[in-house]
């Protein structure tokens, strides 16, 4: 994976240490937060979500391969999957070591392997090998000898290598029941074998046993605190005492087990996915976690073939046509004929020319006579009461970055075409014709500046468009032609479920949904051209039409 190298990635590249960065949460005066994550989609997600910092949990990590918290997961397979988190994220790690995997030269091995991989620390618990999970069976469990993990300790401090790497020694006695002597003189012992900071944990639903222990230990050294079992405590009662980290040490996990059951037996239920997409997070949003943009980017710069940008094509051919008489009682207006190819082969033929390979259809009108050559489709079986935002809705998976949307009924030169892709952003870009400024049409837009003529370095952007817009204050018509950046597939997914939300998606045109964009205060940006396109309304169109 190559999520991190993302270059629009804020924090990347991380111009300082993970180690020096994890170091200075932990012994600054404020409270820092740690967020679990078990592999490198959820430790980049903990990323965008503004933590300072990750908990490469033993348990989530175990689960999410469906094994248990009993280092059924070995330490390789623990080093080589956090790999992929340090990878993926350019924030922290602290990496839940369990209890270091044997005996001091397997701690030393790990601490070696871990600086390796690019974590921040480690944290090892006072327990044996193999260890079980403190929520489970928790008096059974045996506490190691103090001196020899104080030695662990000592040999792990010994052979690292990055002086900032992270070393926190993690007190069981309470979890064991051994009691707050116990666990109080087991920090000491740790804290002077070098650890850098003290993990007290509980398994009590009340924090009186760690806020015991903080009130005797007097910040000998910083604290770590697992709040999952006291997890009602405010936060501010954390603060207050001067912990220096709290893990968050689950959470992610569980809301994904959750979101996952309740997926799985919908589909299984439903045999089908019609209730489920659209609420699942959609595709792009996977491919965009993953970091495809950089990899896109690097293939055009590498790869001989790629170098045109990716293009793909989503025409909306739903609606029956009425001005055209007997016409259209056989035929939907996209596939009459412009000089001899129905208009939707024209459009189609006008991508492919700028390297569009693959196109989708949404069909309704006489579906059955929409066919041609390499496109594929999807059908609105409810054409007669529903309009475009619903048809596009219908395609809504097909939205990625690189998407022509296009009414099924145009007619233009390829020029148009051509300088929609030269001006292509990462957001919405859409083609105005500044010929119609003033005309009564539908799809009227209003942008920042009229068309001067005049060639100009600053972008158009689009204020209004559609009925909001009055004759008198347009700028312009919209075509029927936008292009999509991989923002402006985001944007227009938001339009579109804003428009499912207020009921209204099954009468919404598109303009209707880029008066959404816009609403939300995106910057939208327009191309003008002049003339040489016809929306293909009524046989004066279609004769018009030919002599594009
Ligand atoms: C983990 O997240 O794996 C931990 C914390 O070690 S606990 O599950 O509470 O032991
Ligand atoms: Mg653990």
């Amino acid at each position: 994976m190559s999520m991190s190298r993302s270059p629009d990635s804020p924090s990347w590249p991380p111009t300082v240490r993970a180690t020096t960065r994890l170091r200075r949460l932990v012994t600054r005066p404020e409270i820092a937060f740690l967020m679990e994550a078990h592999d490198g989609l959820s430790a980049r997600i903990v990323e965008e979500a503004g933590f300072e910092g990750i908990w490469a949990s033993g348990l989530t990590m175990s689960a999410s391969f469906g094994v248990r918290d009993n280092n059924e997961l070995s330490w390789s397979q623990v080093t080589d999957h956090v790999a992929f988190m340090t990878e993926a994220s350019a924030i922290p790690v602290l990496v839940d070591g369990d209890t270091g995997y044997g005996n001091f030269n397997n701690m030393r091995r790990l601490v070696r392997k871990l600086e390796r991989v690019g974590a921040g620390g480690v944290t090892i618990e006072d327990k044996l090998f193999p260890k079980t999970n403190s929520f489970l069976r928790a008096e059974r469990q045996p506490l190691a000898d103090i001196e020899e993990f104080g030695g662990k300790i000592k040999a792990g401090k010994d052979s690292q290598t990055d002086p900032d790497f992270v070393i926190v020694a993690r007190v069981e006695a309470l979890i064991a029941g051994w009691g707050l002597g116990e666990a109080l003189k087991r920090a000491e012992a740790y804290h002077l074998a070098g650890a850098d900071a003290i993990l007290i944990h509980s398994r009590q639903s009340s924090p009186a046993e760690i806020f015991a222990f903080l009130a005797e230990w007097g910040g000998r050294a910083p604290v770590v605190l697992v709040p999952t079992k006291y997890w009602r405590t405010p936060t501010e009662d954390f603060r207050t005492r001067n912990v220096s980290v709290v893990v968050w040490a689950n959470h992610l996990l569980r809301a994904g087990i959750s979101a996952m059951q309740a997926t799985a037996r919908q589909i299984a239920e439903q045999e089908s996915l019609i209730e489920v997409e659209p609420v699942v997070a959609p595709l792009h949003e996977v491919f965009r976690l993953q970091g495809d943009d950089e990899l896109e980017a690097a293939e055009r710069r590498y790869l001989p073939t790629a170098r045109g940008p990716a293009l793909s094509a989503i025409v909306l051919a739903a609606s029956a046509g009425a001005d055209f008489g007997g016409l259209t009682a056989e035929t939907p207006k996209a596939m009459l004929k412009v000089q001899g190819r129905p208009i939707l082969t024209r459009l189609l033929d006008d991508f492919a020319h700028f390297g569009c390979r693959s196109a989708l259809v949404v069909r309704g009108y006489r579906a059955d006579v929409v066919e041609v050559p390499g496109a594929r489709y999807v059908d609105n079986a409810d054409f007669a009461t529903t309009g475009e935002a619903y048809s596009l809705s219908l395609g809504q998976t097909e939205l990625v970055a690189g998407t022509l949307v296009a009414f099924g009924d145009i007619v233009m030169k390829r020029h148009i075409v051509q300088a929609l892709l030269e001006e292509a952003g990462p957001g919405i870009t859409l083609v105005v014709d500044s010929l119609l400024a003033g005309a009564d049409q539908p799809d009227r837009a209003r942008c920042d500046r009229a068309d001067t003529g005049r060639f100009s370095f600053e972008d158009v952007v689009l204020t209004a468009i559609g009925d909001g817009v009055s004759a008198a204050q347009s700028h312009g018509v919209w075509i029927g032609l936008l292009h999509l950046g991989n923002d402006g597939v985001s944007w227009l997914m938001e339009a579109l479920d804003d428009a499912r939300a207020a009921g209204t998606l099954a009468r919404e045109r598109l303009s209707d949904l880029l008066t959404r964009v816009v609403a939300r205060g995106r910057p939208v940006r327009v191309v003008y051209t002049r003339g040489g396109w016809v929306n293909v309304n009524n046989i004066a169109d279609l004769v018009e039409a030919s002599g594009i």
